[in-house]
C-alpha cells in the first residue's frame, strides 16, 4: 500500500541550507509519514506521503517562511 500522493509548495523565503532544514524537520516531525525534499535555490518543497496540503502549509508557517501551495 503506497500513497503517491505529491504535494508542492514555493516558498519564497526559503533560501539556504539552514531554511531547508528547518521546513524538513518541521514537516517530518509533524507527519512521521512525510517524505520531504526542499531546495533552496529553487524555492520549493515536495511533500510525498501526507494528503493534507494545507496542514503542511501550516507546519511551514509555524516556521516564520511563506508557503505558497502548488497545484
Ligand atoms: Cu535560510
Amino acid at each position: 500500500m503506497t500513497n503517491e500522493t505529491t504535494l508542492a509548495f514555493s516558498v519564497e523565503d526559503m533560501t539556504c541550507g539552514h531554511c531547508v532544514r528547518t521546513i524538513t524537520a518541521a514537516v517530518e516531525a509533524a507527519f512521521p509519514s512525510a517524505k520531504v525534499s526542499a531546495d533552496a535555490a529553487s524555492h520549493r518543497v515536495t511533500v510525498a506521503g501526507v494528503q493534507d496540503a494545507g496542514a503542511i502549509a501550516g507546519v511551514i508557517a509555524a516556521e516564520g517562511y511563506t508557503p505558497v501551495t502548488l497545484d
